[in-house]
């Protein structure tokens, strides 16, 4: 492969809803341009990008794949990206590196919750972006209709720059706007020039003139040219579209079949005259000693390599896919890790295309690819050099918005599971996992159920290991409610030696949060001070335990304040087992209560859904706190306890059509209302006896 500089590379990553046909237009841009012999299909797994077995399996993406075609002598980068939310992070770690993100809409279905959620995300990375009208040729596709629907839910700035001969079962071409011609598609995709029919002449003269008014405001000089003479040049129109789409004034919109090549050739050749290169910027946020600053980027300009997902390949270990931001690199050069402080040797440079790969004989500023085998280099860290060490800033992956507690299908595979999840993680940063030594639970957090499912379906394949996903235990807590007294004596005399020690405790309940307080009271030496540390650490033992339901006790304030000992039976095993005791004993006489934990959640949602979501959550004995405007959607603040949020954010998707996104997070106890304590304290109990017997 020949060596690509800056103005001849085009980043472009494919997003939008699931199913629009992204992986499809993928296929038909690399197969136009003669990168793959065999178009591919998602429904039968033989497409480029759907490679993995999950993908194929499912028919869906998800993982963000990398591929490239060379055409016209410069190479465009693609990166498809999945729809469903489920797998969001690979939209963020994607979209972070591309130059345009090009927004695949359906043509029948018009912009539905993945194209919001790619918008936005192109919106906060300042990404320029494309929007390409696909399946055009389903029956009951109106066109216009779709437009507007994209320019009312997504931008008013979505404007076309192509129209479609006939659409619907009679789609048959299209008109390109800026040039005025006419195009009809032929069998095989290519197309042929043809006039432009007469009723569209006067559309297609509207729709030059909005695209050539949104042009002129992206540069001074041709908006006073546009005000002064009323119309650019073509060539003016053309540097004026450039800047404009640049600059995120205007997104246009094309049009495709992309499952019969219709219009992809087109959207080529659009994407190699109008999409920015990776040298439209030439500036980037570092980090520099903990601080941002700016840096001049280019190809003279210092070393700076992103990495911006792992993948691990069966056979060839874990390939880790770049952006070269600044610089240039051969095989071979010693490079540094600034994120682990350690050196790196650059092995074989990628270019992919899926799991294809291609030698790169050297990369330089703008572009995109893969090395192998760097020893320790992970998703989200700088390769720079070591004379110049700086850090670009790390993805903001979301939070997780489920847990599920994965139980081994088979006993005794505990570490091998710990392995095999930690190599997940690695691979996907959405992802993450827990041993909780309180709930004895492994417990996996991600973005959704389908999410979790292809997790552990992974587990399975690359691990051998098989675990089911049940829901995660409770962590309540137990308090007292009453302040309460209670002497306790332990007693042996079993042959030589004896065991003696006797305590007497005051209970206090202490504030929510207070914790556990510890106060020896003791005076006259009727305990001796070497044995009070085990009382409290008797004391504390059997807090873990719990009074009423196996649930660590909290917020308790205990005085030892009377005892007695004995020269020769008493021993710290014995003060430590009397307070414990005690503590237990005394307790159960102080009325105590179950707590449990209670988050904080916070949900987005367009304003229409509010109603149904402060319903919802009264049904889940939650509170709504409050409510604030969030950009065009509405910001709602609540409190639910933990045990009526399971799969809450699967509940959401479906009250919201999947517009609605929230994060939870722990904020206090309170205490559980007596029914529901009494069925968990009942529950509790059934277990012991099952147990004993
Ligand atoms: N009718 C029609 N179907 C298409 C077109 N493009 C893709 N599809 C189909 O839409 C479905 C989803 O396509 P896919 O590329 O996986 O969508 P993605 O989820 O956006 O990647 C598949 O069954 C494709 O064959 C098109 O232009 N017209
Ligand atoms: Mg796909």
């Amino acid at each position: 492969m020949k060596e690509y500089l800056a103005e001849q590379i085009r980043n472009i990553g494919i997003v939008g809803h699931g199913s629009s046909g992204k992986t499809t237009l993928a296929e038909s841009l690399l197969f136009m341009a003669k990168a793959i012999q065999r178009q591919g299909k998602v429904d039968d797994g033989s497409s480029v990008s759907d490679y993995s077995e999950e993908e194929m399996r499912r028919k869906i993406s998800i993982s963000a794949t990398l591929m490239h075609v060379e055409y016209k002598g410069s190479k465009l980068n693609l990166v498809d990206m999945p729809g469903f939310a489920d797998f969001c992070g690979e939209v963020v770690s994607g979209l972070r590196v591309v130059d345009t993100a090009l927004l695949v809409v359906d043509a029948l279905s018009g912009p539905e919750s993945g194209s919001e959620y790619a918008f936005d995300m192109a919106e906060k990375y300042k990404c320029p972006l494309a929007i390409v009208v696909n399946k055009i040729e389903k029956e009951h596709v109106n066109f216009a209709a779709t437009v507007n629907k994209i320019q009312e839910i997504l931008s008013p700035r979505a404007l076309p720059v192509q129209l479609p001969i006939g659409e619907a079962l009679n789609s048959k071409g299209f008109v390109d706007v800026l040039k005025l011609k006419g195009y009809e598609y032929g069998a095989d995709g290519n197309v042929k020039e043809v006039p432009i029919p007469g009723d569209m002449e006067a559309a297609c003269k509207a729709a030059r003139e909005k695209v050539m008014e949104a042009a002129a405001e992206a540069d001074d000089a041709l908006l006073e040219k546009f005000f002064e003479a009323g119309e650019l040049s073509a060539d003016e129109l053309d540097t004026g579209l450039r800047k404009a789409i640049a600059k995120r004034v205007l997104f246009p919109v094309l049009i495709t079949s992309a499952a019969s090549n219709r219009g992809t050739t087109a959207l080529l050749d659009f994407a190699l005259s109008y999409f920015p290169a990776p040298n439209f910027v030439n500036e980037i946020n570092i980090l520099r000693d903990g601080k941002v600053a700016a840096m001049k980027v280019g190809e003279d300009q210092p070393l700076a390599v992103f990495i911006f997902k792992t993948v691990a390949e069966r056979h060839v270990g874990e390939l880790s896919l770049f952006r070269i931001y600044s610089g240039h690199l051969k095989p071979g050069d010693e490079v540094f890790n600034a994120n682990h402080n350690n050196a790196e040797k650059i092995g074989q440079i990628f270019a992919l295309n899926g799991k294809e790969r291609k030698d790169m004989p050297g990369v330089h500023a703008g572009d995109l690819g893969a090395f192998v085998k760097l020893r320790d280099t992970r998703t989200g860290d700088t390769l720079c050099a070591k004379a110049n060490a700086l850090q670009l800033p790390p993805i903001e992956f979301p939070e997780p918005t489920i847990e599920f507690a994965a139980v081994a299908a088979s006993k005794g595979e505990e570490d091998k599971i710990s392995a095999g999840l930690t190599a997940l993680t690695h691979e996907d940063p959405t992802f993450q996992y827990e041993i909780n030594p309180e709930l004895h639970q492994t417990i996996l957090k991600g973005q959704g159920e389908l999410h979790l499912d292809v997790i552990t379906k992974k587990l399975k394949a690359a691990y051998k290991i098989e675990v089911d996903l049940v829901q995660p235990k409770i962590p309540y807590r137990e308090t007292i409610t009453r302040k309460g007294e209670k002497q306790y004596r332990y007693k042996k005399q079993s042959g030589g030696r004896g065991q003696y020690g006797d305590v007497s405790l005051k209970f206090e309940p202490l504030q929510r949060g207070g914790g556990f307080e510890f106060v020896d009271a003791i005076t006259g030496g009727v305990i001796p001070a070497k044995f009070i540390p085990s009382v409290e650490k008797g004391i504390i033992e059997a807090m873990e335990q719990g009074i009423v339901s196996g649930n660590k006790v909290v917020d308790v304030k205990v005085t030892l304040f009377y005892g007695s000992y004995h020269d020769v039976d008493s021993s710290d095993m014995a003060f430590k087992i009397a307070g414990s005791i005690c503590f237990k004993t005394g307790t159960t006489e102080c009325n105590p209560i179950l707590l449990e934990p209670i988050y904080d959640v916070e949900i987005l949602v367009p304003e229409q859904y509010t109603g149904d979501i402060m319903g919802d959550m009264s049904s889940r004995r939650g509170k709504i706190m409050g409510m604030e405007p969030a950009g065009k959607y509405q910001r709602v603040k609540g409190q639910a306890p933990l045990a009526e949020l399971y799969k809450y954010s699967t509940s959401l998707r479906s009250m919201t059509g999947g517009r609605g996104r929230h994060i939870q997070r722990f904020n206090h106890y309170d205490p559980v209302p007596r029914e529901i304590a009494d069925k968990i304290i009942a529950e509790y109990e059934k277990t012991r006896t099952e147990e004993k017997h």
